[in-house]
This record gives C-alpha cells, sequence and structure tokens, in this order.
C-alpha cells in the first residue's frame, strides 16, 4: 500500500453457514489482508448468530475486519467479490437461503454511496447484530454516516443469543 495520505478506514463484514465457516472465514481474512492495496488494521473474535431468514439453515459464523485501504469503494468491491467466488460462493435455494461466504462493504471512511452495485454504509447494518456487536467490538468509537455512533446502534439492537465462538 502507498505510504501517502489518501488511505481510508474500511470496515467488512464477513459470514457463512456452509462447509466449515470458520475455516472459510480464517482463509478469507489471510486473502483480504494479503491483497494489493489493502492492510488490515483489526479482526473482530467470531461469532456464532442465529439466521436472519428462514430458520431451517444452519447457524452462521460472522466477523468483522477493519483495513486502512488506498482503493477505491469499487476496486475494493472487486477484490471483495473475487474472493466471494473463489472460495466457491454458493446460495442454496431462495433469497436469505445459506450461503459459504460473504463478504460485504459495510463503512468506507465517511463515504456515503448510492449506487447499483453498491451501498455504503451497508443498508441493513443497523439491524444486524451479528454485524453490529463485532464492529462495536474493534471500534467502539466509531461513528457511522448517516447512521450514528455504533454504541447507540448497539443499545438499540437486541443481540438474538449472539454469542463469540473463537476470539482472535
Ligand atoms: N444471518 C446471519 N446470522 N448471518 C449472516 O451473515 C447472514 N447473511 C445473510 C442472511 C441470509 C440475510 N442471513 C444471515 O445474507
Amino acid at each position: 500500500m502507498k505510504a501517502d495520505s489518501g488511505i481510508v478506514k474500511a470496515f467488512i463484514g464477513l459470514g457463512g453457514n456452509l462447509d466449515n465457516p470458520m475455516m472459510r472465514l480464517k482463509l478469507a481474512r489471510d486473502e483480504i489482508a494479503s491483497a494489493k492495496g489493502i492492510a488490515e488494521s483489526k479482526f473482530s473474535s467470531l461469532y456464532r448468530s442465529a439466521p436472519l431468514g428462514p430458520s431451517s439453515q444452519p447457524d452462521y459464523v460472522n466477523a468483522v475486519m477493519a483495513i486502512d485501504t488506498d482503493l477505491d469503494p469499487l476496486s475494493l468491491l472487486d477484490i471483495l467479490q473475487a474472493i466471494e467466488i473463489r472460495f466457491g460462493r454458493v446460495r442454496v435455494g431462495e433469497r436469505w437461503g445459506p450461503r459459504t461466504l460473504d463478504l460485504d462493504l459495510l463503512v468506507y471512511g465517511d463515504r456515503t454511496i448510492k449506487t447499483e452495485r453498491l451501498v455504503v454504509p451497508h443498508p441493513e447494518l443497523s439491524e444486524r447484530e451479528f454485524v453490529i456487536y463485532p464492529l462495536y467490538e474493534i471500534a467502539p468509537h466509531l461513528e457511522i454516516p448517516t447512521l450514528g455512533s455504533i454504541s447507540s446502534l448497539k443499545k438499540k439492537c437486541p443481540n438474538r443469543g449472539l454469542e463469540v465462538i473463537e476470539h482472535v
């Protein structure tokens, strides 16, 4: 990564519930951290979460990663989507069905982005305990554009039995 300014802190949500999701999340973390233009700054614990959507699917493993990047948001999205594909992203059945690996660009500095391909901050961030709690763990003072502080989001978000399964 370039050592000059123009470096943005961004947050990525990782999740999956098929084919050894813990291992997949860890491998995805390594791939993201070693991509050109990205430096890992923090990685949350791994969490087990009840599925949002149809309950007839396995529990999910979720985590959040903080990075420093000099990539623009769409270049970053390209990298995340390429990693999803490399890890054999599979969605089974209907919308909100199980999947091997999801990588969501949650927050990109103080930018708000609304394009066909990308909406940032992530539109469902404030309702998702499996995003809010790990994000709070690694960035308790974060202010999210248009949504407010992570601590106030956490106060308003029931944890639905979310639990840490591995401290990183
Ligand atoms: N539910 C949980 N708990 N975690 C996820 O990462 C997740 N991802 C999804 C849907 C299907 C909405 N449900 C989820 O895409």
